[in-house]
């Protein structure tokens, strides 16, 4: 039987039978997962720890505030470097439910860019929700981008907004840095991690999602399952990485 997994739970069947190939394939003789080094090529991106995504923030995530322990411990041992991205929005932000009238949120609606979720308010710029989450260890953060600042279009990805068009930098800031492979921890894993890593493979790099420092938001699809499946799915098909912090640490 897979082991339990905090970003993809089990009640949805088929996130649970890719895990366990996932783990399977990744099995050591102990039953531990692969042993990783990081090295000096290697940056951990923290994606949106941010208390407007966590239990009693705007846009909860279940069991959000459980990645910071799992964060911090990654950022006083192997990681020597990490990014952050901060959502970081204005009020009347076109992503906000509350823009559209007659719209609830986790509704969607069509955007010039294309299809857009629309959510509570959250994520607002100078509010102390939207800060990085105090507790998170920062010695080691060296670059905080912030995304979704333009009214107009949101920005799930640390690299790129929703128009797909509009860099953030982040790109070539790891290129000139040095950087190959890109660890993601964070919130929340089937919106901004998912198209972080997507994007992050579109780039060039070599990725790796940290699961246990991930949650995830997890929408039912009209077409089955939720949008934590379909974010495995295509990551995976994109050969994106998943491990655990105790191969890291
Ligand atoms: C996010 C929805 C809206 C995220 C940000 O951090 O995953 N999700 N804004
Ligand atoms: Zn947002």
């Amino acid at each position: 039987m897979a082991e339990d997994s905090p970003t993809f739970p089990r009640r949805a069947a088929l996130a649970a039978a890719a895990l366990a190939t996932a783990t399977a394939a990744q099995a050591q003789p102990t039953g531990g997962p692969t042993r990783m080094t990081v090295t000096e090529t290697d940056m951990l991106g923290l994606i949106d720890v941010q208390p407007t995504f966590m239990p009693g923030g705007e846009l909860a995530v279940a069991e959000g505030d459980l990645v910071v322990p799992v964060i911090n411990r990654l950022l006083a041992g192997p990681f020597r470097h990490a990014f952050a991205t901060q959502d970081w929005h204005p009020r009347g932000h076109s992503s906000f439910a509350s823009s559209h009238p007659g719209k609830q949120p986790f509704e969607t609606v069509q955007m010039p860019y294309g299809p857009q979720t629309l959510w509570p308010d959250h994520g607002i710029q100078n509010t102390a929700n939207a800060a990085i989450h105090p507790d998170i260890e920062q010695a080691r953060i060296e670059l905080i981008v912030r995304k979704g600042f333009r009214t107009e279009i949101d920005s799930y990805s640390a690299f790129m907004e929703n128009d797909k068009r509009t860099g953030t930098g982040l790109d070539a800031w790891l290129k000139a840095r040095g950087v190959r492979r890109v660890f993601l921890v964070g919130l929340a894993t089937d919106y901004c991690v998912a198209w972080s890593a997507e994007d992050a493979r579109g780039n060039g790099f070599e990725v790796v999602v940290v699961e246990d420092a991930c949650r995830g938001i997890g929408l039912p699809l009209p077409t089955g399952g939720t949008t934590m499946d379909a974010a495995r799915k295509r990551l995976t098909e994109q050969g994106v990485i998943f491990t655990t912090s105790s191969a890291l640490l």
